[in-house]
């Protein structure tokens, strides 16, 4: 499965800690876009579609949630609770974001502007795809 967890440096000093992510270098894409997720409800699933094209990387900044990650064939599941892991996305992958903490703040770093015509939501089509890229 075309996804990656990624441990970033962590510039630690007595006032505190930063994470530095360069297009490119850190992750494997130009970045385009960026946004974040918060206040999600108790219980909300988010996401449940993938995309045609888009990669992308997530990082839960702050509190943590899960992500349910299938590329057709396999399913996984990965926990981001920590603010220097991030979860690189490839495109054709279908996910599942849920169980965010309260004080969740999910940071996502993009690769293309946002286009609805991107998504795949419907997942009997999103498996039809899979297919037809692999028939290619
Ligand atoms: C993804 C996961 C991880 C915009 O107008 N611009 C944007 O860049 C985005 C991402 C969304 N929107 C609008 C479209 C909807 O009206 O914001 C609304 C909520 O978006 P959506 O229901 O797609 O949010 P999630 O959390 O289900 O999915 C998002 C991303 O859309 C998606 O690409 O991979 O986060």
């Amino acid at each position: 499965m075309d996804v990656n967890k990624l441990l970033f440096r962590v510039h630690n000093d007595v006032r505190g800690n930063l994470v530095a992510i360069e297009e490119e270098k850190d992750i494997p894409f130009q970045i385009k876009r960026i946004y974040y997720i918060y206040n999600v409800m108790e219980g909300a699933v988010r996401g449940l579609h993938a995309h045609k094209s888009l990669k992308q990387l997530l990082i839960c900044i702050h509190g943590n949630c899960k992500v349910l990650l299938d590329d057709g064939k396999e399913k996984i599941t990965v926990e981001l609770d920590n603010p220097n892991l991030g979860l690189y996305i490839s495109n054709a992958i279908w996910r599942e974001m849920s169980d965010f903490s309260s004080d969740a703040v999910l940071l996502v770093l993009a690769s293309e502007h946002y286009d609805e015509n991107d998504y795949i939501r419907d997942y009997k089509e999103f498996l039809q795809f899979v297919k037809e890229s692999e028939d290619k």
